[in-house]
């Protein structure tokens, strides 16, 4: 019997992807999106499924009854809770925003989950943001948490009420505790995407210059199409239980700078330092990066490195995009938009 899934975020990149994946595996999607003033579906369009998901509306800030009138509607078998305010940078400045939507929010879906039907299997977008100042290298899901921001607070928070959850009320609740996850479809104000779209436009003479922040922060990243396929093995799974997806290998915002420059016919080389650091194309000579203090965070998380070895043993899970192929098809996709407009 065609099985249901609801998914939270569907509007944001994993969303996009999950629906994707879930709709070609046959399922009927039902996805929450929530009332804005200008529609923002592009990634449903990309992705060319904007006329084969049901949206409604929904907000993670409602009450539970909110919820349980959708899952009373629809006969709900799998429910994927990918919604969050998820820019860390943000949670800085509203850090009591960013609480409500990414764990209160999460307790609200949990509650009408309990009240409505135990059987519905739930995922909850974990984070490896929780790991913060890393106990241990790499992280793993026994690893000691040390959140850095508002941000990885909340989804701290949430991560304990799913587990909770799922030992006080034998909800099958599981969480993804995924790695940094990149791709088209990426918000631009994430490094990776910023990155590629601004050296796109800079060799299409639409910017200037591409200005950042902590260039030596370190990220595992991956692709996020591999990572969605993760989320629905654990739901697959008799059992619920909690699991880190991550491609094993960590990189710096400056590595990630020159392999996509250098794929854009750019050989960069770096001047000054700190503050004053700039990336010159050494070709021409010209300053295409410079470090801008604005984009330093009160608290920064240095390094992320995972360990899916679970993940792999017990869902069968790897990753199949490495970071040189992720970056080639983050530029070639920005590459063209930059063309284009
Ligand atoms: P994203 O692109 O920023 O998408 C976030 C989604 O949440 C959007 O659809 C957004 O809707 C929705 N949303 C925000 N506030 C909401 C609210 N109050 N009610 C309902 N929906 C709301 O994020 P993503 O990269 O796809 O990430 C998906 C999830 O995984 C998030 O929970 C994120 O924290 C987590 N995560 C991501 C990564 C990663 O590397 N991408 C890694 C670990 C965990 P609008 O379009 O209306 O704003
Ligand atoms: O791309 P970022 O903003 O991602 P961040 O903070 O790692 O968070 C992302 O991954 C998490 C998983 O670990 C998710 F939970 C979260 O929702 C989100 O998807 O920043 C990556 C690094 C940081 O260290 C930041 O300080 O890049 C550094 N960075 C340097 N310059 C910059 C910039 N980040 C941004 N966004 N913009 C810059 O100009």
């Amino acid at each position: 019997m065609k099985k249901t899934a609801f998914i939270t975020g569907i509007t944001g990149q994993d969303g996009a992807y999950l629906a994707k994946f879930l709709l070609e595996k046959g399922y009927r999607v039902i996805a929450g999106r929530r009332r804005l003033s200008t529609a923002n579906y592009w990634r449903l369009e990309y992705l060319d499924i904007l006329d084969k998901v049901e949206l409604v509306y929904f907000d993670l800030t409602e009450g539970a009854t909110g919820t349980i009138r959708l899952l009373e509607k629809y006969n709900i078998n799998e429910f994927y809770n990918l919604a969050a305010q998820s820019f860390v940078d943000v949670s800085f400045d509203q850090p009591s925003h960013t609480n409500e939507i990414n764990y209160i929010g999460v307790i609200k879906q949990l509650e009408a989950i309990r009240s409505v039907d135990k059987n519905i299997r739930f995922y909850q977008a974990s984070s490896s943001e929780m790991y913060g100042k890393v106990m241990e290298i790499p992280q793993k899901e026994t690893t000691p948490f040390y959140p850095r921001s508002p941000y990885a607070v909340s989804k701290l928070s949430a991560h304990w009420i799913v587990c909770n959850y799922r030992e006080s009320h034998k909800l099958h609740a599981s969480s993804g505790i995924l790695f940094n996850h990149e791709s088209p479809l990426r918000g631009e104000e994430f490094v990776t995407r910023k990155i590629t779209d601004s050296l796109a436009q800079i060799k299409c003479r639409k910017l200037d210059t591409l200005r950042l922040g902590n260039l030596e922060a370190l990220r595992d990243w991956g692709y996020a199409a591999d990572y969605v396929k993760g989320m629905w093995m654990m739901l697959q799974q008799e059992k619920p239980d909690d699991y880190v997806l991550a491609t094993g290998k960590t990189c710096s915002v400056r590595e990630f700078c020159e392999k996509a420059a250098s794929l854009l016919g750019y050989h960069l080389t770096w001047k000054g330092s700190k503050d004053q650091e700039i990336g010159i194309d050494t070709k021409t000579g010209k300053t295409i990066i410079k470090v801008d203090p604005k984009f330093y965070r009160p608290a920064e998380v240095d390094i992320l490195c995972g360990d899916s070895s679970k993940a792999r043993e017990v869902l069968g899970w790897s990753h199949t995009t490495d970071l040189d192929k992720l970056v080639e098809i983050m530029v070639e996709a920005d590459i063209k938009r930059a063309e284009k407009t």
